[in-house]
């Protein structure tokens, strides 16, 4: 089979870097003729500019076939979907034939036909001449037409099929979509040039490789040759200040404009630098991805992914795990973000049978490999963004990764290089992982990390910067663990960052499931909702994890001490000039004091103004924000932030408690007693509360039907309890099905109701009991809570069920807010009043699972009722209970069920990021401890 060589193509030009020439072009995007055929033996005959293709659907180009309703998406993460046999494909093999007629304008001749992103395999014919064959989904390949175009009608027929050899190069973790989905164009530019800007002290150096000469008005430089070099005084390229300068290339036939930044990277005593300082990247890995477009993304999704990166304080992308469409790179030049390019290279199912005959290490696919690394770097060169090339993901080791790399060393010295497979850094210059723990990033940060057998790879390795290509995994809820893992990036110099896996969920749109995810389309072989796995859901709206890494990425610090605030700058290339900075004061939420704060360019310490003496809660914010508009947001973005609580002598209190959660000053309700429960029949009251006699539960709380409250330990799983076996262990337990046995009903000054609540077929249990007290129109509610048994886990929570109707689903509270917040997550939330509806309080996570918990409540209001903390609660609030969230399998699983479901929390697990990655730090577990839990409730 002609799709089975190892071959990367044939009759393609020379790749050459993606240029803005003035040469004429022809845009062919638009509606083609498309046929769909189940294999890849079909007749060529339509091919020929006279077939008739009137039977045939119209596509649009570009576009993926099986999103425009001819076959499926499917979507495997590791796996390849068909036999490992290489070179070989399945006879099953999707091949979609395509059409396209377009008339010349006169006086036109000469062209190259551009394609920029063909998914896997694609052969092209001009007026029914074949031109070549091209593989490497996601980079460039260009034909000449030039003898084959004519006068007026011309008609291009491509050849597509889904399976070829270089699947088995293309196995990264993502939807498998066929098609032509990047843009085609007949071009008659054929320049390329090689501009090198480098920067050092004030001054930046300009030289290119290509025909031409190059001028760059405002700096004054004017024919430059080829192979000159001149140094002048310019402004750098940074990500923080992303400085261009316009170019124009005179060259033979055409005119280019490039955008030229001035930077210069390098690795010195085993720090990443850029332009002599430290680069610390707080960076994400991007797929390209849209829910109704999969990868063939529009302009303005990759304008709007740059912008929500930068909005959250993201300075990097690693380009996982192919180069980009190109336009996105000229974004990320224009609005400022460090690049890793990585190589459309990833070989990940063979490791599945033991790297036996990876391509990585097969001199057959030498080629193929070179290839790919030659046109990314070609196409992506003039990138000042782009500060490392990367080999390519999970494709284990070899001698083709060797090649790749020293192609990529002679032909552009200036990057380093980055590959995270190979262990020993062999072709890389510096060392990468992923999802390495806590301690293990603090080991090599120390360059303490374990030796390699081999001293001199060791030797060498050891003197390298190091950086997470891939960590924090923010599938579904989550990711925990971030602020902790920033801390040793900031500690350490050697520690260069890292990129958080990843940037969106891929969860397709879907008119049944909301968005579907792998085995939703049938696919035999699939890995679930491993695809759903980002920081934004699939329409881009921001998750709570992006939220919290917008704060842990904050360029800004700030220390309280008495009478101040020390301001810190953690840019590195800018000042805080461009920043406006404020102060607010709130008292139980409601706003008291707002001042503006003046902070030099350079931060330092900056006097806060004297506050009043004042009892009770009362909490200082300070802001940083743009105080003038940039590219990228406009004046008034919140940049950074920071709280501290008053203290009633109205200075910031600066003492060791755990502020967030606690504040010093905060008085818990009073436990007052002032009424004892009184037996009617089967029924007792307490205060405004109804008991049922035999079973002690209460039935009826200020005139509203309830139900429980009672002990509650399960929570619906997230991703991360799922995937690394924590669920399973957690069932086994029985966690999600507890009995509650009542061992007491005791009327009298108090209620007291004595519990034992366990699953079947276990000894493990806890002892829980509930003593109800009436205190004027409040009913105060003590759990006395004592596990039995050795408990061998961590539980998923502690906390209490309490179900009401459904009366006005508008809850306040104050506490942390406005977004969710778990033990190690949260850091995005700050202590103050807010107001949400039930639905608003629930957030999309394409798979359900536990989320919405409002964290260090003091006190919430909603249906009627108000409850308060003693002195802290959490709080969750669903229209549907946990057992239907955690049935659930797609968000339209979910319906209100009329009720109103409340979780009381005492306490509950971290998250961590296990679905693939460390688990919750230890300090985030909840274990089974003896504890007791206050509550008040009183009608609001
Ligand atoms: C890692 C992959 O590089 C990435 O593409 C993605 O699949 C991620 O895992 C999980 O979502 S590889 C894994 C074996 C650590």
């Amino acid at each position: 089979m002609e799709c089975e060589r190892f071959t990367p193509g044939s009759g393609r030009l020379d790749p050459r870097a993606a240029l803005r020439s003035d040469a004429p072009s022809l845009d062919l995007d638009g509606t083609w003729r498309f046929r769909l055929s189940p294999v890849a033996t079909v007749s060529e005959s339509f091919a020929d500019p006279g077939y008739d293709d009137t039977g045939w659907d119209d596509l649009p180009v570009p576009s993926h076939w099986p999103l425009h309703g001819h076959g499926a998406p499917a979507y495997t993460n590791v796996s390849y979907p068909f036999p490992v046999d290489p070179p070989h494909v399945p006879t099953e093999n999707p091949t979609g034939d395509y059409r396209r007629a377009f008339d010349l304008p006169d006086g036109w001749s000469g062209g190259r036909l551009r394609f920029e992103g063909v998914e896997s395999y694609a052969k092209v014919w001009l007026n029914g001449h074949e031109l070549g064959f091209t593989t490497g989904s996601r980079l460039p390949a260009e034909f000449d037409a030039g003898p084959w175009l004519k006068p007026g009608r011309n008609v291009l027929a491509v050849r597509v099929h889904q399976w070829s050899a270089a699947s088995y190069l293309e196995d990264q973790d993502q939807w498998w979509l066929p098609g032509i989905f990047r843009d085609v164009t007949l071009t008659r530019s054929a320049a390329d040039v090689l501009v090198r800007a480098s920067y050092e002290e004030g001054r930046g150096t300009l030289s290119f490789d290509g025909d031409g000469a190059l001028d760059v008005p405002e700096l004054g430089i004017t024919g430059l040759g080829p192979g000159e070099r001149v140094t002048v005084g310019a402004e750098p390229w940074s990500a923080e200040t992303p400085r261009l300068y316009e170019a124009v290339l005179r060259a033979p036939g055409e005119t280019v404009r490039l955008r030229v930044g001035f930077r210069t990277v390098a690795i010195e005593d085993g720090v990443l630098l850029v332009n002599g300082r430290p680069l610390l990247l707080k960076g994400v890995n991007r797929h390209e991805f849209h829910p109704e477009h999969g990868r063939a993304v529009s302009y303005e999704t990759m304008r709007e992914d740059v912008l929500l990166m930068k909005r959250h304080n993201v300075n990097a992308v690693r380009t996982s795990h192919y180069p980009p469409h190109p336009a996105f790179l000229d974004l990320c030049d224009e609005l400022g973000l460090w690049v890793i390019d990585e190589c459309d290279l990833e070989t990940h199912g063979f490791g599945q049978v033991g790297w036996r005959r990876n391509p990585s290490d097969d001199p057959r696919w030498e080629e193929a490999c070179l290839d790919r690394m030659r046109r990314m770097v070609e196409r992506d060169k003039n990138h000042p963004s782009v500060i490392m090339w990367s080999l390519g993901n999970e494709a284990g080791v070899g001698r083709n990764l060797g090649a790749m790399a020293e192609w990529t060393r002679e032909r552009d010295p200036s990057r380093p290089i980055h590959y995270e497979g190979d262990r020993s850094c062999e072709h890389t210059d510096v060392y990468s992982r992923m999802y390495a723990s806590h301690a293990e990033v603090e080991a090599i940060g120390r360059g303490a990390e374990d030796p390699l057998d081999d001293p001199e790879l060791d030797a060498r390795r050891r003197a390298m910067p190091f950086l997470q290509c891939e960590y924090a995994h923010a599938m579904g809820n989550g990711p925990g663990g971030l602020a902790e893992y920033q801390e040793l990036f900031e500690r350490y110099p050697r520690l260069a960052g890292g990129f958080i896996w990843e940037w969106i969920d891929h969860g397709l749109a879907h008119p049944a499931l909301g968005y579907a995810y792998g085995g939703d389309y049938g696919e035999p072989v699939h890995d679930g909702n491993f695809v759903v796995d980002g920081l934004v859901f699939p329409d881009r709206t921001p998750s709570p994890g992006l939220l919290d890494l917008k704060k842990v990425f904050e360029p800004v610090a700030f220390t309280f001490s008495e009478g101040s605030v020390t301001i810190r700058s953690k840019y590195g290339f800018r000042d805080l000039s461009h920043l406006a900075f404020s102060g607010e004061v709130e008292a139980e939420g409601v706003p008291l004091a707002s001042f503006p704060l003046e902070v030099p360019a350079e931060g330092g310490e900056v006097k806060l103004p004297v506050f009043p003496e004042r009892e009770g809660e009362r909490w200082l914010t300070v802001r940083a924000s743009l105080a003038r508009d940039e590219p990228w947001a406009d004046a008034g973005h919140e940049v950074a932030w920071a709280q501290v609580p008053l203290d009633t002598d109205g200075t910031p209190y600066t003492g060791p408690d755990d502020l967030r959660a606690v504040p010093r000053r905060a008085d818990g309700p009073a436990h007052r007693r002032d009424a004892a429960s009184a037996a009617h029949g089967a029924e007792i009251e307490v205060g405004g509360a109804v008991f049922d006699g035999a079973t002690g539960r209460l039935t009826r709380l200020f005139g509203l039907d309830v139900e429980g409250p009672r002990l509650e330990l399960w929570r619906a799983p997230i991703d991360n309890d799922r995937y690394d076996g924590t669920e399973f262990r957690w069932r086994l337990l029985g966690l999600h099905r507890l009995t509650h046995r009542v061992d007491a009903v005791e009327p009298g000054d108090a209620l007291t109701v004595r519990t034992r609540v366990a699953p079947a077929a276990t000894d493990l249990g806890m002892r829980a009991t509930y003593t109800w007290t009436a205190s004027g129109d409040a009913l105060d509610l003590r759990v006395d809570i004592v596990p039995e048994g050795d408990w061998p886990e961590p539980i998923p929570r502690l906390g209490l069920a309490l179900t009401l109707p459904s009366v006005p689903r508008t809850v306040t509270w104050y506490g942390l807010g406005p977004g969710e917040a778990y033990p190690d997550t949260g850091m995005a939330t700050r202590v103050g009043r807010w107001t949400s509806t039930v639905e608003g309080m629930q957030t999309p996570y394409v798979y359900p699972q536990e989320n919405g918990h409002r964290a260090a409540v003091r006190w919430a209001e909603l249906a009627g009722i108000r409850i308060t903390g003693a002195p802290v609660f959490g709080l969750t609030v669903r229209p549907w209970s946990t057992a239907a969230l955690d049935a659930a399998a797609h968000r339209p699983d979910l319906v209100p069920d009329g009720r109103l479901h409340l979780t009381l929390d005492l306490a509950q697990h971290g998250i961590g990021s296990a679905a693939c990655g460390p688990a919750t730090l230890a300090r985030y577990e909840l274990r089974a401890r003896p504890a007791t839990f206050r509550l008040r409730f009183e009608p609001s």
